[in-house]
């Protein structure tokens, strides 16, 4: 006996099967624009019967969607990037003839991605590692690529080495793993043998590489580039990103945990602060020197492992960078956006650096594989948003239809009346003419200029403060101890001699290795005065754009809760609600707040500090609850301000949390719980003996 088919009935909500949706919006079609009448079933023989070739719609749906996904990049898989503008603080005609500095208050249109260097598309946001920091300013004269990272060195010196780098810090090739991580036998076997790694080393191992958010943390350039002005004159010049946030990272603890409460813990900030209007914006400055004075200094402005102590060429700002809208469309926009460092404008230009002049061959280069085309610049995200023409035609995707026959150069097709198609300008992009320092050689080499390796590795390490210092030497241990291969971790000590023999001996003590005698350095390293720019902990950031997480439960006080907002609101910081439950509690009065956030899926990792507003019944069931204890333990372990009323006392006793300067008693006011939401009280990290 025939089945009957599925009509709409009452067993289905709406839209679940069988029907077609009754909504507004635009008519469902075809890619090729066919108005579709069924987007729920397919064409069958029958009811039961077998699906039809014949169906196009199903079989184009199915055909897109097997080609949804597109090759990872290589490197710097997972990002997350926000549009915005980059605003003209002060004109720098004299420098550079670059439209977007010639105006104060000129504006050009921005396009960001951060991103993580090591791990996968799909891997976590909080690893250790550097952060890519990467801008695409839209200029009037063509787009400007500042492809940089979070650091301001690099790990190797000449771009022949980059496939060797990344091959050994990602997963190991036999067996796939580990995912986003630097700690393990393959990477610091490569480091160990390449001592001009190690200044770029002491910066992965201090916090920067744990970032608290991409709103607080620095950008760079790395490479040192050129400035030119409408009479070719060239500086020579470093590129900066400041963030008015401040720099604030957080501990390893902290980083472990989030991955896990939140692998997409910096994504979810930067759209969070985005939507809410609180929009990040850094400072754009420059360090700029002429080749006299860079010929003078005791490393080569042409390497990359080295910076330029902003105590020797101080930053000087000349623009503002703000982020203010979120991007529509994750693929359309940050996955197929295509940085090039070799996309510079009229008035920048590249200099010697070998690992800047490989790049300008590998980017252009990835994008093909990456994107599929030689047509990548045609997608809106990359487009110029200026005129575009030449006599570049065809392909793979071409979108662009060019009218007329002109299509090579020169052409007298003027002369006949028909369009001749664009022509070089005199005011078009042109090299700077002199090479800094010329080559007369074909040679494969490395300049002997490039050889001193420690001795700003060394600076870096005594310009940290001790818990700055600590937290490196942590994290070497860490690192080293998943290095299975003793010979190699022996080898990283050997290295680390060169940069600090104290430092040296502490991670030799906390691996519990015997400290081998230094290996001979290329070069004697020197002792180089500590730069206070260098360190995170030396400077304070604002409050502004932190978070608040406020645990409460039924009874609590109401008014404190909303004098907790008022305060952090009024110092642009934000609030959170966590409660054992997501619908909430009922205040004392009886008023019901609804909460955020349920306890365990909301731990004080999340959080710059915690405030425990909590009534004396309330804090009952909290006492014997895992998620409610760790969410202070944690806190405390990771010296976070705790605010709390005196109901609170049992919890933090329970968890041995000892009143210091960080405990805010609230009932004696809430303002000085937000004024230490920026900032730690290290001294805790002696007692709680936590791994940093
Ligand atoms: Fe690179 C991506 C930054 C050296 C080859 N790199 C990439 C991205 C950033 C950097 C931020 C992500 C761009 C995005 O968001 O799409 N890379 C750097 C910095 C370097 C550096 C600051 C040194 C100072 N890179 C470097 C070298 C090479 C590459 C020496 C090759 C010779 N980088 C690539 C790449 C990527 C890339 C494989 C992957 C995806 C892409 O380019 O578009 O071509």
């Amino acid at each position: 006996m025939a089945k009957k088919t599925h009509e709409p009935s009452d067993d289905l909500p709406q839209g679940s099967g069988g029907e077609t949706q009754q909504r507004g919006g635009p008519a469902l079609t075809t890619n090729h624009g066919v108005p579709v009448s069924d987007n729920q079933n397919s064409l069958k023989a029958g009811a039961r019967g077998p699906t039809l070739l014949e169906d196009f719609v199903l079989r184009e749906k199915i055909f897109h969607f097997d080609h949804e996904r597109i090759p990872e990049r290589i490197v710097h898989a997972r990002g997350t990037g926000a549009h915005g503008y980059f605003e003209c603080t002060e004109a720098i005609p004299e420098l550079t003839r670059a439209a977007l500095f010639q105006t104060k208050g000129e504006k050009v249109p921005v396009f960001v991605r951060f991103s993580t260097v090591a791990g996968s598309k799909g891997s976590k946001d909080t690893p250790r590692d550097v952060r890519g920091f990467a801008v695409k300013f839209y200029t009037t004269e063509g787009n400007w690529d500042l492809v940089g990272n979070n650091i301001p060195v690099f790990f190797i010196q000449d771009a022949m080495k980059f496939p060797d780098l990344v091959h050994a810090v990602k997963p190991e090739a036999d067996r796939g793993f580990p995912q986003a991580a630097s700690a393990h036998d393959t990477f610091w076997d490569f480091i160990s043998l390449m001592p001009e790694s190690m200044h770029m080393i002491m910066w992965a191992m201090s916090d920067r590489t744990l970032p608290r958010s991409l709103r607080m943390m620095e950008g760079f350039g790395v490479h040192t580039f050129r400035l030119v002005n409408a009479e070719g004159v060239a500086k020579m010049v470093k590129f900066h990103w400041k963030p008015k946030l401040g720099i604030q990272s957080t501990t390893w603890d902290e980083a472990v945990k989030i991955s896990g409460a939140d692998p997409d813990y910096h994504r979810r900030d930067l759209y969070e602060a985005i939507m809410a209007g609180n929009f990040p914006e850094w400072e754009l400055g420059l360090q700029v020197f002429d080749e006299d004075w860079a010929d003078a200094q005791p490393y080569d402005v042409l390497d990359a492992t080295k910076l330029i102590p902003e105590e020797d060429v101080p930053v000087r700002i000349v623009g503002r960078m703000v982020l203010d809208r979120y991007p529509d469309n994750f693929f359309a926009e940050t996955e197929q956006v295509a940085f090039l460092p070799s996309n510079v404008v009229p008035g920048i230009d590249f200099s010697n650096d070998p690992l800047l002049q490989g790049r300008l061959f590998s980017y252009l280069d990835t994008q093909k594989s990456r994107l599929g085309s030689t047509n990548f610049h045609q997608i809106p995200i990359n487009a110029p948003k200026c005129p575009m023409h030449n006599f570049q035609r065809d392909g793979l995707m071409q979108v662009m239809v060019p009218k007329g026959r002109a299509n090579y150069e020169p052409n007298s097709l003027d002369a006949a009346g028909e369009d001749a198609g664009p022509r070089a300008v005199d005011q078009g992009f042109a090299s700077v003419a002199r090479f800094a320092k010329p080559a007369t050689e074909k040679r494969r080499v490395r300049a002997e200029s490039f050889a001193d390796h420690f001795s700003q590795a060394r600076q870096f390490f005594a310009s940290q403060t001790e818990v700055e210092q600590t937290h490196m030497v942590a994290a070497l241990v860490f690192e080293l101890s998943k290095v299975q291969l003793p010979h190699v971790r022996l080898r990283v000590l050997a290295q680390l001699q060169n940069v600090d023999p104290d430092l040296a001996q502490r991670v030799a003590d906390g691996l519990g290795a015997e400290l081998p005698p230094a290996l001979a350095p290329a070069k004697p390293p020197v002792d180089l005065p500590p730069s206070d720019a260098l360190s995170i902990l030396k400077h304070t950031p604002p409050v502004t754009g932190r978070c608040l997480g406020v645990l409460v439960t039924d009874g609590a006080d109401g008014a404190m809760i909303e004098a907790l907002r008022t305060d952090a609101e009024a110092a642009a910081a934000t609030v959170k609600i966590i409660a054992a439950k997501v619908g909430g509690v009922t205040l004392k009065g009886g008023k019901r707040l609804p909460a955020d956030e349920k306890i365990d899926g909301a731990p004080s990792v999340l959080f710059d500090a915690i405030a425990l507003v909590v009534s004396e019944d309330g804090v009952q069931p909290l006492l014997g609850e895992k998620a409610a204890l760790d969410f202070i333990s944690d806190a405390y372990a990771h010296c976070k301000a705790i605010g709390h009323t005196a109901a609170a006392r049992p919890l933090l006793d329970k968890v041995g949390a000892a009143p210091d300067g960080f405990f805010c008693d609230l009932t004696a006011g809430t303002k000085p719980l937000i004024t230490k939401l920026a900032t730690r009280h290290w001294a805790r990290e002696q007692k709680v003996k936590l791994p940093v």
